[in-house]
């Protein structure tokens, strides 16, 4: 069976651009495919976060997977930093990578940009990714938009290993959606939608009552042309909108801008298709925080699970490297 391989930081709050962009692709994926599901602990260290907050963020991060509806029967879901073999096989894959090549990641220089101070980690953070993916010998990885840059890298990686060392590694290859790849925030429809980037009223919570939602769609950003037409490039803001219905009902962009005249009819279908697009998930989320043992638990299940393909191929890259087999 195909494996399938992705993984979301512990950083914040999910969004709507992390389900449309990813998770619900991933709930998607299980059903088809041995999926594996990685919350991402130690990526989240490459930028300042307190040590309490990064500890429930975890937690809360595995609750809103499991409302978004991963379903540990049917995946395999573990945070990071329970499997050693993640950071073992990034010195690997450190001694594989160029400094050239890490300098032209867009997410290092976005995230650097203005810093005086910044971490070694956030410089090889796609280095720690391309470790994620390899272990498990992923085949498909579903993500948004924003990370294709990071997944060639993976490809580029394993490719060169397998090149200078023999056969080692399978090679990935990103799945990007062809709606919502890239969710824009509702009051700067120029920015992706994004966790770490402040702007309450232009993010879509995925966990937001609804009188919320239905605000934030109906203050969102257009223009003033009035004209109801899918452009992306000239009409960011009403092409998000039209986006986002369409990917909660099923139609393409374009159909949807073809049912409308007014701006104002259309953000007011845009927020109840959303309202009830979610509505599903903050109720599995209510019923869930009830029970912080069982989710716990099985997050250790799932490390263990994740820890034997792991080994495996962290055995195979360092014999294939040279390094002695412990005796
Ligand atoms: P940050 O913006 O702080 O980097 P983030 O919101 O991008 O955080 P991540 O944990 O880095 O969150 O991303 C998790 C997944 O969500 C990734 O696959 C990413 O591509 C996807 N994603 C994030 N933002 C969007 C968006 N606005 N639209 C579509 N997909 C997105
Ligand atoms: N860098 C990604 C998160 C991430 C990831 C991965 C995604 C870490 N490891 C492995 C896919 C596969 C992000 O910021 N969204």
């Amino acid at each position: 069976m195909l494996r399938v391989l992705s993984g979301l930081q512990p950083s914040g709050d999910l969004h709507l651009g992390n389900y449309l962009g990813a998770v619900r692709n991933w709930v998607a994926d299980q059903y088809e495919y041995d999926a594996i599901y990685c919350i991402v602990d130690l990526h989240a260290l490459t930028l300042d976060i307190d040590p309490e907050e990064l500890r429930s963020r975890t937690y809360e991060t595995a609750l809103d997977l499991l409302a978004s509806g991963l379903d540990p029967e049917r995946c395999t879901l573990f945070v990071q930093s329970h499997v050693a073999e993640h950071t073992r096989l990034a010195w690997l894959l450190e001694c594989t990578a160029t400094m050239g090549e890490l300098r032209r990641m867009t997410q290092f220089k976005d995230k650097s940009a203005g810093r005086d101070s910044v971490r070694a980690g956030l410089f090889t953070y796609p280095v720690l990714q391309s470790a994620d993916i390899l272990l498990y010998d992923a085949e498909r990885v579903p993500v948004g938009d924003d990370q294709r840059q990071h997944v060639e890298l993976a490809r580029e990686l394993a490719n060169r290993f397998n090149r200078r060392y023999g056969d080692t590694f399978v090679v990935p290859e990103a799945a990007i959606p062809k709606l919502a790849a890239r969710v824009m925030d509702l009051q700067h429809p120029e920015n992706k939608m994004s966790k770490s980037v402040n702007s309450p009223l232009g993010t879509v919570m995925l966990f937001d009552e609804g009188p919320d939602i239905v605000r934030k769609v109906q203050k969102a950003v257009t223009d003033t042309d009035g004209e109801v037409r899918y452009d992306p490039g000239a009409k960011p803001g009403l092409s998000n909108l039209l986006e986002l219905l369409a990917v909660s009902t099923g139609r393409t962009p374009a159909e949807v801008a073809g049912s409308y005249q007014r701006y104002g009819d259309l953000k007011k279908d845009v927020a109840e298709a959303l309202v009830e697009l979610l509505r599903p998930l903050r109720e599995r989320r209510a019923a869930l925080a009830g029970d912080p043992g069982a989710v716990t638990a099985l997050l250790s299940l799932g490390a263990a699970k994740a820890g034997i393909t792991a080994s495996a191929t962290y055995e195979r890259a360092a014999g294939a490297i040279g390094l002695l087999t412990p005796g």
